[in-house]
């Protein structure tokens, strides 16, 4: 491992340098302020050109978040948010590093903040206490994480589901994954209903996932045949119900369904949100969504997306558990219970 030394006036003007000798792939493995001024230097940056080159040297990985060492794209991006940051964390790697993975990620800066500062980053401590301030970072952010079993309590009571949220977030796809896992895998009375009179063919494409699986599929118009439908499925364990897409902004369908969904039904729905959108669509469907009291999250759509921050952010914004990820097209294969393990994972290590 050959290791470069570079020596600036200001931390910006010494990444430059880093970015311009070893090139965009170069980590940082130390960085500090150096106290004489007597060649008007300041500042030290001591680098590789390449990942491969610290491999030897990369600590421990921790709680199955890997630890790495700075990289240069990671020091431009916080420089880019706040040079102010850098500064003051200069002798504290471990504050940096999960810095700049959480603002990679898409964590907004305020919440990463706020998150380092709950996990005692900003305090003066000794490297023997860097495990400690990365484990308490973590726990700050995974505090806001619950999860919800969907399908925990089925014993005896049925359990009766329904997947509410905007077009095309993949509603009636993960009722199709959800119905083949429950009635394969877990060996459950499985019956489907379909809340969708709008489009023509919603109820084929569920129908024709009913057929495939062997179990009852009803269509539901109005109330009336809801309560038929929901009596035709007494038996059942798990009753899934697919609901028609509602943009976020139509108020009055989404009135409809709640009228439709009452509480004596005992109908509990769960608000599917897509992470290929933006921050704001996301937030501003769950509350629009919100007369329908849904109980969790469902993050869909996992796979086209690059950053799961925003996950977080909408955390922040209204907190419910997350009881589901679904991770691409193929039924059944493409969906998860959320974890904390893996709710780690995607907000650390970006998969
Ligand atoms: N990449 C990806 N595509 C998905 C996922 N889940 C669903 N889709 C796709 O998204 C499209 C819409 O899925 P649907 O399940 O029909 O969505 P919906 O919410 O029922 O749509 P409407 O009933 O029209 O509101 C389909 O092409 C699905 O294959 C996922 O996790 N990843
Ligand atoms: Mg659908």
């Amino acid at each position: 491992m050959q290791i470069h030394k570079y020596k600036a006036k200001t931390i910006s003007d010494a990444i430059a340098m880093v970015k311009s000798e070893l090139g965009p792939d170069a980590m940082i493995l130390s960085s500090k302020k150096l106290n004489g001024k007597e060649s008007g230097h300041i500042f030290e940056i001591a680098a590789v050109a390449s990942y491969a080159e610290t491999l030897d040297e990369t600590p421990e990985s921790y709680d199955g978040v890997k630890s790495e060492l700075m990289s240069i794209r990671e020091m431009i991006c916080i420089l880019n948010h706040s040079e102010g940051m850098v500064e003051k964390s200069m002798l504290k790697p471990v504050t940096l590093t999960l810095y700049a993975k959480m603002l990679k990620n898409g964590i907004k800066d305020h919440y990463a903040k706020r998150f380092l500062e709950q996990g005692g980053a900003f305090r003066d401590y000794s490297p023997e206490d860097f495990a400690t301030v990365k484990k308490e970072t973590i726990k700050a952010v995974m505090k806001k994480v619950e999860i919800h079993k969907l399908f925990e309590s089925i014993n005896g009571s049925r359990t009766i589901t329904a997947l509410v949220g905007t077009t095309g977030v993949g509603k009636t796809t993960t009722i199709a994954k959800l119905a083949a896992q429950m009635s394969l895998k877990s060996k459950k009375k499985v019956g489907l209903i379909s809340i969708d009179s709008y489009r023509i063919g919603a109820m084929e494409q569920l129908k024709a996932y009913a057929n495939i699986l062997g179990i009852p599929c009803f269509p539901a118009f109005n109330r009336q045949y809801l309560v038929a439908a929901l009596e035709s499925l007494k038996n059942m364990d798990v009753v899934l119900i697919d609901t028609a897409g509602q943009s976020q902004y139509d108020g009055k369908r989404i009135e409809e369904l709640k009228n439709m969904m009452t509480d004596d039904l005992q109908i509990q729905s769960h608000l599917l949100l897509s992470v290929s959108t933006t921050e704001e669509e996301m937030n501003k469907t769950a509350v629009n969504f919100s007369p329908l009291k849904f109980r969790s999250y469902v993050f869909t759509k996992l796979d086209e997306a690059e950053k799961y921050g925003s996950i977080i952010n909408q955390l922040m914004k209204i907190q419910l558990p997350i009881s589901y990820l679904t991770t691409g097209q193929n039924v059944p294969e493409d969906i998860e219970e959320a974890t904390k393990n893996r709710m780690v994972k995607l907000l650390f290590n970006n998969r």
